[in-house]
């Protein structure tokens, strides 16, 4: 943008804030109106600078298979967390940890991210995602907005359904969008029906590490799972799935997966899959405990729902699921008090694969007109529900109680998933919600033949609903978690009394240690220099010789918020980020000989440019 563009738009907030106040100051009482209602759209979003948001939306990355951060109601992008793929800037995937954590792979496709909970509502600990594409789980620390752990698990193959966690953050469950023969092995696709396997995986975080293990899988049918949500209230203790190619169709999915007039909503137990693991009910498949309902009935069931249900929401009573059939023009909202009498008195229409099917007409409570291709669903603080409809390109706002539609609102356009402030908790607020939309076209100034996603604010506080906002996003919003901004508490500084490997904040300590063709340099990084050995003549630089294996640990000493220091090596094609008080290892090969330097790539100083060194390769 530029000068003058910025001047017009500041000019323009400028005119309609004068505009707004002329409006809205009563003359005859002196008086002016300050209600949030008589707040111009220009003044509801905007976040003077210096000034915070009040909320933070997580949204995940998509393909780009990171974490993307912003403010709401300002819609600014804060920051990009890596956490399936590697990133250059941050040098995520370079150091030694995060590289191990990344294991080579190059790429992921992040799409629900979760939030832990304590009873049913955000508690800002730790927010899971899951990775479609190469099957990984990750916990990111909301205390430093790192990613801290990444968990490959086998028998799985695209965890889309996921991660959905449950009211105290027991569990998060990844169950798979495909289907594939049990233990990796070759089985070809005539035998699809009876040797392939939907996987889902229950996964323990463990908040004192920061980290994740699989606690076990469950094998159900081979069909698609795409959607899912945890009980709460009295549905605590249960998952919801959503289900797509019950027909199991092998190809050519998009006619032949959508046959069937209804599929299923998979209601499973885990409170009570749990226990039967705990007491010994599994195979043990590739090192996973792999609990099997068929021969252990009575934890999973199947709910009818109208053809190629998308997603499944349950209200923040936990007294119903509504399940959307991205093919139907309806949303069906099932109650789970007949869902569990449904099942106590075995009320059964039939069963697929082996599983019992509820009785469709003992479960639904009703099937809501709210418009075409209904694919999720939130909620706010008065009873309300909020659908997105992908081919009417609009959010339309419902009853809950009585199945009436409020009001519809356009948005650019084809929304998929939407987001409201803690909308998928026991507690939602009640003035934002956010239209994640597939596709942009003529939203934004062009950008070629490819534009970026779109993503319209809607304030949702009055009756009628309003879009008022308006961001791009990158590849690509699936789902994002709105949360109240007070319940983040992040680190500032690291800690530098942790007990830490290869740590060093007192200068002299810093030096140059071989150990055959091996290299360990300790180091500090600090305003404006490095340190690699303080009782060097150049204590900046690191001399080795060909063919060695240099291990950079490096500290940044400083311990002064936002004074992060980058170590690029120009050349070698590596670089790094120090955090304030962080330590990195950066393992390198030195294997092409020269004089190459080394720098600060982190703007942290007056003399920042001077933070300088090199790293001398002499030839063999
Ligand atoms: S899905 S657009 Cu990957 Cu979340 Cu519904
Ligand atoms: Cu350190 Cu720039």
């Amino acid at each position: 943008m530029n000068t003058k563009r910025i001047m017009s738009g500041i000019i323009g907030v400028l005119a309609g804030l004068l505009v707004a106040m002329i409006v809205f100051t009563d003359f005859n009482q002196t008086e002016t109106v300050s209600s949030a209602d008589n707040k111009t759209n220009a003044e509801k979003v905007y976040v003077a600078p210096g000034e915070q948001d009040d909320y933070y939306m997580m949204a995940s990355g998509g393909h780009s298979g990171q974490l993307f951060v912003y403010g709401l109601p300002s819609m600014r992008l804060i920051r990009q967390v890596p956490v399936f793929s590697p990133d250059p800037a941050t040098g995520y995937g370079f150091d030694k940890k995060s590289k191990e954590m990344l294991n080579g792979y190059k790429w992921g496709d992040f799409h629900h991210p979760a939030i832990s909970e304590t009873e049913g509502e955000y508690d800002g600990r730790a927010l899971f995602a899951s990775d479609v594409g190469n099957n990984r789980a990750a916990y990111v620390d909301l205390e430093t907005f790192h990613t801290t752990d990444i968990l490959e698990i086998p028998n799985i193959s695209g965890p889309h359904c996921a991660a959905f966690v449950t009211p105290n953050s027991e569990y998060f469950f990844l169950p798979t969008r495909f289907s594939v023969p049990l233990g990796d092995e070759y089985v070809g696709l005539d035998d699809f029906s009876e040797e392939y396997k939907g996987v889902m995986s229950a996964v323990k975080p463990d908040f004192e590490n920061n980290s994740l293990e699989i606690a076990y899988q469950v094998m159900l049918p081979p069909w698609s799972y795409d959607l899912s949500d945890a009980g709460k209230g009295q549905s605590n203790g249960w998952g919801f799935l959503s289900t797509y190619n019950t027909e199991e169709a092998t190809t050519t999915l998009e006619i032949n997966a959508s046959q069937n007039d209804r599929d299923y909503i998979v209601m499973f137990n885990w409170e009570q899959i749990s226990k039967e693991v705990e007491e010994g009910n599994y195979e043990e498949v590739n090192g996973v405990k792999m609990f099997d309902p068929l021969e252990h009935p009575g934890s999973v069931y199947l709910v009818p729902a109208p053809k190629s249900p998308h997603g499944v929401d349950v209200t923040p009573d936990g007294d119903h699921f509504i399940a959307s059939g991205k093919l139907s023009p309806t949303t069906t909202m099932f109650s789970v008090e007949k869902a569990l009498e449904a099942i106590e008195n075995e009320d059964f229409q039939g069963e697929a694969q082996g599983l019992p099917i509820l009785t469709y007409e003992s479960v639904v409570d009703k099937e809501v007109e709210v418009g075409l291709g209904p694919l999720h669903t939130q909620f706010d603080d008065k009873g309300n529900a909020y659908t997105t409809l992908f081919i009417d390109s609009q959010v339309v706002k419902w009853d809950l109680e009585s199945g009436k539609v409020i009001d519809k609102e356009e948005v650019s356009y084809s929304p998929g998933h939407l987001t409201a402030v803690e909308g998928d908790t026991a507690a939602p607020g009640g003035d934002w919600l956010v239209s994640l939309n597939k596709i942009a076209k003529d939203h934004y100034l062009s950008v070629g033949p490819s534009h970026p996603e779109s993503m319209d604010l809607i304030d949702i506080s009055g009756e009628t609903i309003e879009v008022v906002g308006s961001a791009p996003s990158q590849p690509e919003p699936h789902y994002a978690q709105i949360i109240n901004a007070d319940k983040i508490n992040t680190t500032e500084v690291y800690d530098k009394d942790e007990d830490r490997e290869n740590a060093v904040w007192d200068q002299a300590d810093t030096r140059i240690e071989r150990d055959g063709d091996e290299v360990h340099v300790y180091g500090i990084a600090m305003r404006s220099r490095f340190i690699f050995d303080a009782d060097s003549d150049r204590p900046d630089t690191v001399t080795v010789k060909e063919g060695d294996t240099v291990h950079f640990h490096i500290t940044n000493t400083d311990r002064d918020e936002d004074i992060t220091h980058g170590m690029g090596i120009n050349g070698y094609n590596e670089n790094f980020e120090i955090q304030p008080g962080e330590t990195k290892t950066l393992t390198i090969e030195a294997d092409k000989s020269g004089s190459y330097p080394i720098y600060c790539t982190n703007f942290c100083s007056a003399l920042h440019q001077e933070m300088t060194g090199y790293l001398l390769v002499e030839p063999k």
